[in-house]
């Protein structure tokens, strides 16, 4: 099977082709209307962006390339799940070692970067360093490079792509490195050449347990793409569409990701869970849990790891992470109580009747898992969500470049103009 650049190489042209027909003979079709609720809704619902590698669906939730989420892919490395985003094809065991290979020899982090980090404020959050790290390593560019030598347009996928793949190797070390260094967890643990892309990450930030190695590749695998409209997904490709390069991008996407509606919900999540269990005196009943449900809800706050803005079903990936701590941990109190808390929070939101989706999302179930494994800095969770979508917003960036998709530039209207267009109707 054929290595990750040739295979898009191959497949480009095609896309392109097929592109530029849709345009001649469509273009004009319409696929959405926007109300004004949407407008100020964050544009929930309308149809406005393409995303190739992934969709959502809100009674399946995360479909990769045309497949289910649990039928099949939970079972899958990220490297796997890589190649599958970017070209739309599972790889046979050659092409999967051929994207572990690239990975390994693009590993290393320049020291520059730790230095950048070792002189941030020793109190500054995770992600702020993370994100920072990306954004330091943005001198090292070959889109940028390329760019400002000349290159044609019909290039442009071929730097992203070798921006995206040195990023990718990179990630695992910088984000162990964020974790010693914010920690103070001893001196830089490097990779190690015998592993894979997840067991490497785990080995870097100090834990060599054969079921840790597993947890990693499961959480890599599972946080790594949910179509192109969220937060830090619609972020990064806003960001790409003015050209700037991946480092820039990625790095603006995963400041999306630091927010607690998005991927910092699941360092909310664990501590509204281990705040429970304190409450309490350890794993919770079910009046009690419901009793602590409704006095966050009672004090204007969400309930962390529990709705979505697409999903009306519980998550398949909080399924997935669900099984993993059924099988290794199941009397764990952490694991436990979340849960317990899934049997009984749902209830909760039906009856406060807001939350549309009652059920849980991804970050509900995240935490225990590193929980268990001893990373008990819940601050430091979104980091690890982080690595994986990385590999999302990527494969979305180099199949932007490679279509050519233009600068993005909505039309905003004020609300004179609003009420101006409504008094006419
Ligand atoms: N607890 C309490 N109230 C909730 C709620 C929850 N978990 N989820 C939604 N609601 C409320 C909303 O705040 C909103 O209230 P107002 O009308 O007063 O503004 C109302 O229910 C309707 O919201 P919605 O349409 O159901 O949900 P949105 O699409 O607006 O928002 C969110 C989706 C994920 C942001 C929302 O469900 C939420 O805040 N959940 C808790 C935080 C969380 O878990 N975020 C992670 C989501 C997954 C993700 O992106 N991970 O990265």
């Amino acid at each position: 099977m054929a290595t990750l650049h040739d295979k898009l190489a191959e497949q480009i042209p095609v896309l392109r082709e097929d592109l530029k027909n849709l345009g001649k003979e469509y273009g004009d079709t319409k696929i959405s209307d926007v109300t004004i609720a949407q407008a100020y809704g964050g544009m929930r619902g309308v149809k406005g962006m393409i995303c190739d590698t992934s969709v959502v669906e809100p009674d399946k939730g995360l479909i990769i390339r045309g497949i289910p989420l649990l039928e099949g892919l939970t079972e899958k490395w990220p490297e796997e799940i890589f190649y599958l985003l970017l070209t739309g094809e599972l790889p046979d065991e050659e092409a999967t070692k051929s994207v572990q290979e690239d990975f390994r020899k693009r590993q290393g982090v320049p020291s520059y970067v730790w230095d950048v980090l070792r002189a941030m404020p020793e109190d500054s959050h995770p992600m702020a360093m993370f994100d920072t790290g990306i954004l330091v390593m943005e001198k090292e560019s070959m889109f940028r490079k390329r760019y400002t030598e000349g290159m044609t347009k019909t290039d442009y996928w071929k730097p992203a792509l070798e921006d995206s793949l040195q990023l990718l190797a990179k990630l695992p070390e910088l984000a162990a490195g964020v974790y010693r260094i914010r920690y103070k967890k001893g001196d830089l643990i490097p990779p190690d050449n015998n592993l894979d892309w997840g067991a490497n990450y785990g080995h870097m930030l100090g834990n060599d347990q054969p079921d840790f190695y597993e947890c990693m590749r499961l959480y890599l695998t599972l946080h790594c793409d949910h179509e192109g409209g969220n937060v830090s997904a619609n972020t990064c490709h806003t960001v790409g569409s003015a050209l700037s390069d991946p480092y820039y991008a990625v790095s603006a996407g995963l400041n999306g990701l630091a927010g607690p509606l998005h991927g910092l919900a699941n360092q909310e999540c664990l501590g509204w869970i281990l705040e429970l269990m304190d409450k309490f005196g350890g794993t919770p009943t079910a009046e009690q849990i419901k009793e602590h449900a409704w006095e966050t809800l009672n004090s204007g706050k969400v309930i962390p790891g529990y709705g979505h803005a697409v999903l009306r079903v519980t998550d398949p990936r909080f399924v997935a992470f669900n099984a993993f701590g059924k099988k290794h941990f199941p009397d764990d109190p952490v694991f436990k109580t979340v849960d317990l808390v899934y049997q009984i929070v749902p209830e909760v939101l039906k009856e406060h009747g807001k939350a549309k989706n009652p059920w849980p999302n991804v970050d509900a179930g995240s935490g225990a898992l590193l929980y268990y494994y001893g990373i008990k800095e819940f601050e430091y969770y979104t980091v690890f969500f982080s690595v994986s979508r990385a590999m999302g917003m990527c494969s979305q960036l180099v199949l932007n470049r490679a279509m050519g998709t233009a600068i993005t530039r909505p039309k905003s209207v004020s609300t004179k103009w609003i009420k101006d267009f409504v008094s006419k109707q």
